[in-house]
């Protein structure tokens, strides 16, 4: 089966486009540094009550591409969302992040519910539904970018029950356990293949996959629990959607991101704020796309030197296809007009 030519152009640097001036779209790009954002948040109680609530969540997902004009719309919800419908117990303190209760036995393992994950994330797809239609009736030239977090990333918050450290339950767990390690694992990648699938049945255009953990790894641990599981997942979408892109995050892999983007048959790969653009233009082959990765504190303060980082790091990707992006997500205190100086500078 052949499938058209994709016409936006996010989509046509994921085909392998040199697309110039490059396609831009901003992790957390809907967040907290927008107004229109905290008002929405607010009248939706708390964040869960957002990523649950279609209309909202699809009005925050909308609200970065009216305001900014991106190329691309990243579904507002979480990483955190399927393990969660997998009914694992999960509250955000409010500016504390994400508490789950830890898995770390049989007991926690078998109640994990991967079947009935489908249904408890069914409000995700309807946002997904939601955003499309709203897309397509005012900002034709965006694309919906649907995304899960990786089994190793996702995993690190189910077996530590929460962020913000260097989660050393699941990285010893890995040595300790490796039995238990791997049956987790299993079931988490059954749940993001099926979430993954959801979304682009109700109309995401291209999917990402986020491992922001993957650095914490080494290298043959790396194999098996990032490029493994990416590769896996990267076939089976493929194997219902051939047409369907997927950009891959594995954040802090330093020079592991070359075997990963060899290896696991992505369309892009996303560079972290710590990763030297200029490498890994010689080193990811040249028809897969490559992602980032201004540094967001640039976008904080603003100025020539944002503008300036960002001249630096065209002249790294001009030449092939490439997408616009942060190393990381939008610092909630990014002032907007810094956003908007950056965009048009890339847009020249
Ligand atoms: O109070 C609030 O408004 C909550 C802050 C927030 C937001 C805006 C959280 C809690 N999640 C999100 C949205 C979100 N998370 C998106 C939406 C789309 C967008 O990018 O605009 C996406 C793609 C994510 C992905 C996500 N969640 C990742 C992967 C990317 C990354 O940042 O590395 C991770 C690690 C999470 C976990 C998470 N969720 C929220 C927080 C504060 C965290 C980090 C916890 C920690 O480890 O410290």
């Amino acid at each position: 089966m052949t499938h058209p030519a994709p016409t936006k152009p996010l989509l046509r640097a994921l085909a392998g486009e040199a697309v110039w001036p490059p396609p831009l779209w901003l992790m957390r790009q809907a967040g907290r540094h927008l107004p229109e954002y905290r008002a929405t948040r607010a009248q939706a109680g708390s964040f869960m009550d957002l990523c649950l609530n279609p209309p909202l969540a699809a009005e925050v997902t909308v609200q970065p591409v009216r305001r900014y004009a991106t190329d691309g719309a990243i579904l507002f919800s979480d990483i955190l969302i399927v393990p969660w419908a997998m009914g694992q117990g999960l509250t955000f303190a409010e500016g504390e992040g994400p508490r789950l209760p830890p898995i770390r036995d049989a007991k926690g393992l078998d109640a994990l519910d991967v079947a009935g994950a489908a249904a408890k994330a069914a409000p995700i797809m309807q946002t997904v539904r939601l955003t499309r239609a709203a897309l397509a009736a005012g900002h034709a030239a965006a694309a919906l970018i649907g995304f899960a977090g990786a089994p190793w990333t996702v995993g690190c918050y189910m077996i530590e029950g929460r962020g913000g450290g260097e989660f050393h339950h699941a990285r010893r767990m890995l040595h300790a356990d490796p039995a238990f390690f791997a049956a987790l694992m299993e079931k988490l990648e059954a749940a993001t293949l099926a979430y993954l699938l959801a979304q682009a049945e109700a109309g995401a255009e291209a999917l990402m996959l986020f491992d922001s953990w993957a650095g914490q790894l080494p290298p043959r641990a790396f194999r098996q629990w990032v490029i493994a599981p990416a590769r896996r997942l990267r076939e089976a979408i493929r194997a219902v959607r051939p047409d369907l892109p997927v950009i891959g995050f594995p954040r802090l892999a330093g020079p592991m991101l070359a075997e990963y983007a060899a290896e696991t048959g992505m369309q892009a790969v996303a560079m972290d704020t710590s990763m030297d653009p200029a490498w890994a233009a010689r080193h990811v082959p040249a028809h897969i796309a490559l992602q980032g990765n201004l540094d967001p504190e640039a976008v904080v303060a603003g100025g020539p030197g944002m503008l300036a980082e960002a001249d630096a790091l065209l002249a790294a990707m001009r030449g092939r296809p490439y997408i616009f992006n942060l190393g990381h997500g939008v610092e909630q205190p990014t002032p907007p007009e810094h956003v908007q100086a950056l965009i048009a500078r890339v847009r020249g």
